[in-house]
């Protein structure tokens, strides 16, 4: 199988998508791209969508986890990422899809937010990355990529602080989906990269670590996502910081 995956240094959907191929023992090869650049580059090679992660197997191609979890099923049935009883299917579907478009999208507004305040703590995703330039140039010149990503994303401070008085409820219903088995368990599913993805990139934030890490849905992130790169340090305000503060136990 000829396999090529398109992704964003630290992109939390694209370390899901990575994960699932190691699961599935695809071997592929890495196209690292820059943020906005990558729309350019997906949209030359005529993929379906502009986004990250998008993924050609031999002559099929793919954008979107949620496509690239199901394509990789059909592709390569085992061990499956979806389970075959048709409730627990529908059940880790829905996960799968809140993991991507409630948790995923809040912790990409919160992290583009947090990388505005911080430039310099892009170079910590960065890692292997071959981005085509320096490190330092890129990290130095980021800042109309931090601007076009805010703009592009619908980001701005206040939506940033409702997600974070959101974050705690998005927390809860992760620790009770493990708790009952929908995440978590001996089969790795769909769901959990999905949504490890999501968790991992907020630990990323110096400022929401510590209230993540020790409860169930940190630790289930550390297991399915478990070298998550990035680290920023505490950048948002306070009073943003505040429901996530309120939520640790004393
Ligand atoms: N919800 C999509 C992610 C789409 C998305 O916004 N991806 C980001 C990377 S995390 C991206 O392509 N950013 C570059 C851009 O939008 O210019 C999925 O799960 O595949």
């Amino acid at each position: 199988m000829d396999t090529k995956l398109y992704v964003i240094p630290g992109s939390h959907p694209a370390l899901a998508v990575r994960a699932m191929l190691e699961l599935k023992g695809i071997p592929y090869k890495r196209v690292d791209l820059m943020p906005v650049v990558s729309r350019g580059v997906l949209k030359a090679l005529r993929f379906p969508g502009v986004t990250i992660p998008s993924l050609r197997i031999d002559d099929r191609k793919l954008t979107g986890s949620r496509e690239i979890s199901k394509a990789l099923d059909e592709i390569r049935p085992e061990p499956p990422l979806f389970p075959a009883d048709p409730d627990r299917r529908a059940a880790i579907e829905e996960a799968e899809l809140w993991g991507e478009k409630e948790l995923s999208d809040a912790t990409r507004r919160i992290f583009w937010n947090a990388a505005k305040r911080d430039r310099d703590s892009l170079r910590s995703y960065i890692g292997d990355a071959k981005i085509g330039v320096p490190v330092g140039l890129a990290v130095a010149t980021a800042a109309p990529i931090i601007a076009a990503e805010n703009r592009i994303h619908g980001i701005n401070d206040q939506r940033v602080r409702d997600d974070l008085a959101a974050f705690p409820s998005y927390l809860d219903r992760i620790d009770a989906w493990i708790a009952e088995g929908l995440l978590g368990g001996d089969e790795p599913n769909a769901a959990d990269y999905q949504i490890a993805a999501g968790v991992g990139l907020a630990m990323s934030l110096q400022d929401l670590r510590s209230a993540i890490a020790a409860r169930p849905a940190g630790e289930h992130s550390k297991r399915f996502i478990p070298d998550y790169p990035g680290d920023v340090p505490p950048v948002l305000p306070a009073e943003w910081l505040e429901p996530m503060r309120a939520s640790v136990p004393a």
